[in-house]
């Protein structure tokens, strides 16, 4: 084999490295580009932040690393936008070092068009206060001014999972997130363990705005797959991006408007980026404050429904001199008078008129500049009934003529042409199965098990009696039960006369053999669920079933749950991936309460027992995280469920450290709680590409876990917990927003800077859907600086005597549950909604007023709601106890009749 000159470079050995170490970090940076190699904190000197192990074999040309910079200019009159940066065309550089820089380079010879432009740039590394900056001076020489379009700093740390095992992984690796909040803008690098230490990257100065995460595209194939799905790929902070904005990103509305720097003859500016390890995920904020920049804590979060009064608060010793907000006023921001040390306090309330988008720039008398992300969604209940309605009316498909057996179905959605995905060479998308094809069906019987609607159940119905139980399921012998893989395929000999698209390109896509399969464990999860809101749908509203009985559909949802977990009479499992958590699985848990409800113990039993094994396996696993992918966040619900039901506290414990490394909190409706995904835009959406998605549906699955969890600690207002509470309602309420005004439920949104849109297809919302209604829950907390707030709910607090009173008013989508963490009480009811709370100290009373249906619903009015309740062991815990006068026991628990649609529930310490 003949070494070709750039592979020479893969052999550099370990001298052509400049180590140096501060404080609180030991690192290594290359000598001659002088990017960072290797990064390492004091707080756990053995673990490394930057992918030193495989530096070697992408430290040529037109590979990006930490330290490198990306550049768009233009000089005098031009129009013409010059691209310029160090990584396309790399030379070794001269270098020199002194006592007050690690390494300071001079970047003119390796950043192409600059040089005759007379820019120049320099580049220094240096030990400031014991944490590492990174310091870029740009210096106009020319007689004429530079217009600087855009400037970059990419940012790489160990995201590189190839070829690495899953533990490995799990040890070594990190993930980047952006908070695009211009001055007080920072990155956060999270391990995937979620044990720290972890980093926080922020502004070196006041010229150093967050404007734009930029990604990074790689031309140079490299064995370590760059964006793919083993390596997402980099991204770079854009100080400016008005370059962009002009070109590859027009007509786009950015995050922040687009921006450049006009450099007169002679002026130089420096910029740069400060790197601090901070031992926990919730002591990042906190890092931010004490480096100087304002932090701020939105209340739910940054998604606000049109009912809700939210709450912002601001860690920050700088006055605000401004508050803007675009478009239109879409919130206005009332000041809170309440006494919070170094906090100020604004009441958010969303204009009636508006949906969607909507930012909000602080100006402090520092001249900082801090931009939040808000998006304002229709209320919770609204939300719920346009998605309904949206599934009944345009994605009801009843050609009979389908050689595929589609119709009747609920079939996937492209809102780019307001019609049915038919063909798609990702045959499950348009063949009901798989999360991408199955997501529209799963939406509308999860909705049913919340908001029951007569003619959206007859399709369910009609749906399941003619395609499901008969097509998409088996029916009978050894493979009865068994869910195929998608009623649709490419197979021209089995489907002569079938006229399938000649644009698509087909080779790879499933045959009729292929789809057929039964031996996918993820898909007996949707159609279970299908199942299960059925049988909840007429357990809360009888009048709704016209086909079959409750009771039918739960026992249809326990025997297709069995068969994933069964084999065949030659001893062959019926399916792949059973061993593993499966998305959505958290509906099992309700259903096996429900089969002991309705009595059916054997059943429960049984089904208890395989969970169990599952469970006691994943006891004995170091990563028992595991997907079909190389590294994934959708095995933690599952795995969590069921240590948690069985008492397995470690990998409990475990678990939910492991959602903190991938579910971060930001004020950027579009991050908070946006547990990382980025590979299912390719198996479910339309914009086919590896991208950081924006509220795919690890968001409400991962915040499952998070927020039963939260309802089970015993110091709940600690900062560690609040943090907790802050990315579960976060990734709760985010899949809110993947539901448009008019109801189409999207599969998730492209965060790429070109695009930021929501995909075109509803593909695998579905997962998504279902871990929002089953997640749901208005939470009252007294927080130790705010006092009295609430995550989804509206309060009015109180006091008189000395004794308070809190009254709680649900403004999440569901309006079924309520902690009230300071008394540790978790209430559930099963149909109907809480309408409002009342915490009367003075009296050791909870009044819960319940209402037959939430406002704005259009469902069947309950006739009655079971309650359930359970007490955590908090500080300042009572006795609570349900007052059972006036309810009846009934098979799901005590039980309230409504009397003119109202009824309440007290409870008593
Ligand atoms: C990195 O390069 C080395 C040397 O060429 C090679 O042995 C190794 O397999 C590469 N690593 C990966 C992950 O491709
Ligand atoms: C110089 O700028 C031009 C125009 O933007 C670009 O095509 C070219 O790649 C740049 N060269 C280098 C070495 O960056
Ligand atoms: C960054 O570089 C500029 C220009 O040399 C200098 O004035 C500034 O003090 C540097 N900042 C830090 C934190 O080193
Ligand atoms: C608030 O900011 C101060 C610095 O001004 C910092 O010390 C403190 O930890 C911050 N609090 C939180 C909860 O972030
Ligand atoms: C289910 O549909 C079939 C036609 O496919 C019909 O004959 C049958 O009566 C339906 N079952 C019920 C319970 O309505
Ligand atoms: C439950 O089923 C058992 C037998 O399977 C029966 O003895 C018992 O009466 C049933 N209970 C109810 C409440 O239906
Ligand atoms: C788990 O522990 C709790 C509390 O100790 C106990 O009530 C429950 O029965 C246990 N669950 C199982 C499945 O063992
Ligand atoms: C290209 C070049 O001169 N690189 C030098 C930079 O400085 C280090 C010492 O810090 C030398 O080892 C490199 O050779």
């Amino acid at each position: 084999m003949v070494l070709l000159p750039g592979i020479l470079l893969f052999l550099l050995p370990a001298t052509y490295a400049t180590t140096f170490s501060t404080d609180r970090f030991t690192g290594v940076l290359d000598s001659e580009s002088g990017v960072l190699r290797s990064l390492k904190s004091s707080l756990d000197p053995s673990f490394d932040f930057s992918p030193s192990d495989v530096f070697a074999n992408r430290s040529g040309n037109g590979h990006y690393h930490t330290g490198d910079l990306t550049l768009r200019y233009r000089v005098g009159n031009s129009n013409a936008w010059i691209d310029a940066d160090t990584v396309t065309k790399r030379v070794p550089l001269t270098n020199s070092t002194s006592s007050h820089s690690i390494l300071s380079s001079n970047l003119d010879t390796t950043i192409g068009n600059v040089t005759n432009d007379r820019l120049f740039i320099t580049r220094t590394w240096t030990d400031y206060q014991g944490d590492l900056v990174l310091n870029f001076t740009l210096r106009n020489g020319n007689s004429q001014s530079i217009e600087i379009g855009s400037l970059g700093f990419p940012i790489e740390f160990n995201s590189i999972f190839t070829d690495r095992t899953a533990v490995e992984t799990r040890e070594k690796c990190v993930l980047v997130d952006p908070f695009i909040g211009l001055q007080a803008g920072y990155a956060q690098v999270t391990r995937l363990l979620g044990e720290g230490p972890h980093l926080v990257v922020t502004p070196l100065n006041l010229n150093t705005k967050f404007e734009a995460w930029r990604f990074l595209t790689e031309a140079t194939d490299t064995s370590l797959a760059y964006q793919s799905q083993v390596f997402e790929g980099n991204y770079e902070w854009q100080i400016y991006s008005k370059a962009y904005a002009d070109q590859e990103w027009e007509g786009v509305e950015p995050w922040n408007p687009s921006t450049s720097l006009v450099l007169s003859p002679g002026a130089s500016i420096s910029f740069g980026l400060r790197f601090t390890a901070v031992p926990n995920v919730d002591d990042i904020e906190p890092t931010v404050s004490s480096l100087g920049y304002p932090v701020a804590v939105g209340i739910p979060g940054y998604v606000v429904p049109k009912d809700l009064e939210g709450r912002l608060f601001l860690n920050t010793t700088s006055a605000v001199r401004a508050v803007n907000v675009s478009p239109g006023t879409c919130l206005s921001l009332t000041p809170l008078s309440f006494d919070g040390g170094s906090w100020t306090g604004y009441k958010i309330l969303p204009n009636e008129e508006v949906f969607g988008r909507c930012r909000v720039e602080l100006v402090y008398d520092t001249g900082v500049k801090h931009a939040l992300h808000y998006y304002v969604t229709d209320t919770g209940p609204t939300t719920l009934a346009n998605a309904g309605h949206f599934l009944e009316e345009n994605q009801w498909f009843t050609d009979t003529s389908d050689p595929f057996g589609r119709a009747p179905s609920i079939i996937t959605h492209d809102r780019s042409v307001n019609g049915p995905v038919l063909q798609d060479n990702r045959v499950w998308i348009a063949g009901l199965s798989d999360e991408g094809g199955a997501g529209s069906f799963v939406t509308a019987a999860m909705k049913q098990t919340i908001q029951p609607v007569a003619s959206e159940v007859a399709k369910l119905e009609q749906f399941v009696n003619e395609t499901v139980w008969s097509r998409l399921q088996l029916t009978n012998g050894s493979t009865g039960y068994g869910v195929r893989k998608s009623l649709f395929f490419y197979d021209p000999d089995a489907v002569p006369d079938y006229d399938y698209d000649p644009e698509i390109y087909w080779p790879g896509s499933w045959d009729k053999d292929a789809a057929y399969l039964l031996d996918r464990a993820y898909d007996y999860v949707h159609v279970s669920g299908l199942y299960w809101g059925l049988y909840r749908a007429g357990r809360i509203a009888p009048s709704v079933l016209t086909l079959r009985s409750p009771t039918w559909y739960l026992l249809q949802a326990y025997r297709t749950v069995m068969f994933a977990f069964g084999s065949q009479p030659d001893g062959s499992d019926n399916t792949y991936y059973n061993d593993l958590g499966l998305m959505g699985e958290t509906m099992w848990m309700y259903l096996l309460e429900d089969l002991r409800a309705e009595n059916y113990t054997s059943e429960a039993t049984t089904f208890e027992a395989t969970m169990r094994n599952r469970a006691q396996a994943w006891s004995t696993q170091e990563d028992p995280f595991g997907s079909e992918q190389a590294w994934d966040c959708t095995g933690q619900e599952g795995v969590y469920l069921w240590s948690k039901y069985f008492n397995y506290t470690a990998t409990v414990d475990k678990t939910i450290s492991s959602i903190r490394g991938y579910m971060p909190t930001v004020a950027h409706w579009g991050w908070n709680g946006n547990a990382r995904r980025y590979w299912d835009f390719t198996t479910a959406g339309k914009l086919s590409r590896i991208e950081r998605q924006i509220h795919h549906y690890g968001s409400t699955l991962n915040a499952l876990p998070m927020l039963d969890n939260y309802r089970s600690l015993s110091d709940p207002t600690s900062q560690l917990s609040l943090y907790d509470l802050r990315i579960g309602y976060g990734g709760n309420q985010g899949p809110t927003t993947n539901v448009a005004d008019d109801g189409f439920g999207s599969m998730s949104f492209h965060s790429f800077p070109q695009t930021l849109a929501w995909d075109d297809y509803t593909g695998d919302y579905g997962p998504g859907f279902l871990g929002q209604v089953l997640g749901a829950v208005t939470v009252l907390l007294k927080h130790p600086e705010f006092g009295w707030v609430s995550f989804g709910g509206n309060l009015a607090a109180s006091s008189s005597n000395g004794n308070e009173s809190v009254a709680l008013q649900p403004r999440d989508t569901v309006r079924r549950r309520v902690y009230l963490a300071d008394l540790g009480l978790d209430i559930e009811i099963d149909a109907g909604a809480i309408q409002e709370v009342r915490t009367l100290y003075g009296a050791s009373r909870v009044e819960v007023d319940l209402v037959d249906q939430a406002d704005g619903s259009g469902a069947v009015p309950a006739t009655r709601a079971a309650v359930e309740y359970a007490v955590t062991s908090v500080p300042g815990a009572r006795a609570v106890q349900l007052v059972a006068d006036g309810l009846t026991k009934g098979k799901y628990g005590w039980e309230v009749k409504f009397v003119s649609g109202k009824g309440t529930v007290v409870f008593e310490w």
